[in-house]
């Protein structure tokens, strides 16, 4: 069954693969499911068509036959489930990489996306430079704890997973801003997701769109 996903047609990013289509495209690439891509504009997102695939009008979005899925913590759990490759077998390995899934949209993720809020989207706002130094705070909290729980182990619970996947996924996010820099056995961890020929593929493949944006003006 043809499985497609959806994302950006002008990315913000500019094809630095940040935008969340990013992990999606990674768990299927490491999971060997080809996929297909429905590109959509910011208009097109808030129109009935997208609002019934994805209720917030956002992306990416999955569909698969007769189902359709949102919410990149999900998605990357449904492939995960169907394909071998993502999460352990063994029943308690399973729920342990599950958590570290919802450790990085639940706990670590939201500190990340304030940092984008108060640069990018309230950065004009009086009280936005004063704010400022708590969100950077409050990242490295969590990037501290990560680290720590890290150590110099390769992956956060034994072998590569989708707890993996995503937390590199969010911590990507932070690259630009040289806080990972500050945490070396993070930067490598992310480092070594990023040089998985599975997320190298991904990235190729959203640094594509970008490109062909570029090209056509
Ligand atoms: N919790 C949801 C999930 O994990 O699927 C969040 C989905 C989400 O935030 N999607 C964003 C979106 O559709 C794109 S990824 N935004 C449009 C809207 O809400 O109208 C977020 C994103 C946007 C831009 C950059 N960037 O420019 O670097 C990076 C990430």
């Amino acid at each position: 069954m043809t499985i497609t996903i959806t994302a950006f047609e002008r990315s913000p990013d500019g094809g630095r693969g940040l935008s969340r289509d990013t992990r999606v495209r990674w768990a299927l690439e490491e999971v060997g499911q080809p996929y297909e891509v429905r590109l959509v504009s910011f208009q097109a997102m808030k129109e009935p068509a997208h609002l019934a695939i994805h209720p917030f009008g956002q992306i990416p979005t999955y569909e698969e036959g007769g189902l359709a899925l949102f919410e990149t913590g999900a998605i990357v759990f449904h492939i995960a489930e169907r394909h071998a490759g993502l999460l352990p077998f063994d029943p308690d390995a399973r729920a342990r990489a599950i958590s570290w899934m919802f450790a990085a949209v639940n706990t670590v993720e939201p500190p990340v996306l304030e940092l984008v809020t108060v640069k990018i989207l309230e950065g004009d706002k009086p009280w936005a430079q004063e704010r400022l130094p708590l969100v950077l705070e409050r990242i490295r909290v969590r990037l501290r704890q990560l680290s720590a729980r890290l150590g110099d182990a390769e992956w956060l619970d034994g072998a590569f997973s989708a707890g993996d996947l995503m937390m590199v996924s969010v911590l990507l996010r932070l690259r630009p801003s040289g806080l990972l820099d500050e945490f070396p056995e993070l930067a490598a961890y992310v480092a070594r997701g990023e040089a998985r020929p599975a997320y190298q593929r991904a990235y190729a493949a959203q640094a594509a769109v970008a490109a062909a944006v570029r090209e056509g003006g």
